[in-house]
């Protein structure tokens, strides 16, 4: 079999596990949550997407495990899902009016369009303790310990939070009209992007009980593949339309400093490589064998949305 019909798989049967563990997610979340709100989350949270931090996650705790399981349980999607809820609320507020005021993802209309920003925000905001409660949850349901289970909110908060994407964010909402040096660029979406990968992949390792120099290694493979998703995103932005990515407005009408506009699409093309290969040095160094996790590298930037 090839490596890239591997990787189908691998991407189809993530997303399969992923819809089902949001939809049990839902059932605990929705009850909790005012009734207004409830579309609002309910679309958010499974207007669809790539779900690839959950599935990098749970591909990480596979191949951090020292029983090599030939299946991932649905109780480690569940924990994955966790991510998920963060990246869900993520976008509903980026597409608000007040930051780039898109009406348009994932090929469907942003959530604001449909039930206004009022409730839109709030539904968003509240994805944000349900992430860390469910997370608590499902960890304790897997008897993961106190200390994982601190470890993995600590590692999802500080990622979603200020020093990660929140920061970002702000760094971004704050570059649009300004032409930023490489390395403030690298820094914006090291937060913003990065920052939120790189937590799945640590996620992964600390469920499984991983090692400090494995957890290392797929923390640093998180960091270069978040630039090479970036640098990928910027080069489709600039050579696809809108209708073909699901996704408005683009980076220049939203005067967004690009890699694309610094390097050029061959340069930026040839850079997401780079990290590409970076992200595979690391699982090498770590004499981690993890041929899902080097497709998943090389698939960041091959993807076409
Ligand atoms: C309002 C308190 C407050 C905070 C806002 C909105 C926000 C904080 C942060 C958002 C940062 C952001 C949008 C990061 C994500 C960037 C990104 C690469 C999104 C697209 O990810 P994909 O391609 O999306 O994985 P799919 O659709 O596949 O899920």
């Amino acid at each position: 079999m090839t490596v890239s019909s591997d990787l189908a798989r691998t991407l189809a049967s993530g997303r399969d596990a992923v819809e089902s563990a949001l939809e049990r997610a839902l059932e605990h979340l929705l009850p909790a949550i005012p009734l207004r709100l409830r579309e609002p989350v309910t679309h958010g949270v499974t207007s669809g997407g790539k779900r690839l931090r959950p599935i990098l996650m749970a591909t990480t705790w596979r191949a951090c495990s020292t029983d090599e399981p030939s299946r991932i349980p649905a109780a480690i999607w569940d924990l994955a899902v966790s991510v998920e809820l963060i990246h869900a609320y993520s976008l509903m507020h980026d597409d608000l009016p007040c930051m780039d005021d898109a009406d348009l993802r994932r090929g469907r209309p942003t959530p604001h369009t449909l039930w206004g920003e009022e409730a839109t925000a709030l539904a968003g905001a509240a994805l944000i303790p349900a992430a860390g409660l469910h997370l608590l949850r499902v960890a304790r349901e897997l008897e993961l310990g106190d200390e994982r289970r601190r470890d993995l909110l600590r590692v999802l908060a500080v990622a979603a939070g200020g020093e990660g994407m929140v920061g970002g964010q702000a760094m971004d909402l704050e570059g649009e009209g300004k032409a930023l040096r490489r390395d403030v660029l690298d820094d914006l979406h090291a937060r913003k992007t990065g920052a939120l990968l790189t937590a799945s992949l640590e996620m992964g390792a600390v469920a499984a009980g991983a090692s400090a120099s494995r957890r290392t290694a797929v923390a640093r493979y998180g960091q270069a593949i978040g630039l090479a998703f970036q640098i990928a995103d910027d080069v489709l932005d600039a050579t696809a339309t809108a209708d073909a990515l699901g996704k408005n407005p683009s980076d220049v009408e939203l005067d967004k400093s690009t890699y694309v506009a610094l390097l050029g699409v061959d340069g930026a093309r040839r850079e997401a490589q780079t990290h590409v290969g970076r992200a595979i040095q690391a699982l090498d160094e770590a004499g981690l064998d993890a041929p899902e996790l080097v497709a998943l590298a090389r698939y960041v930037v091959e993807r076409d949305r």
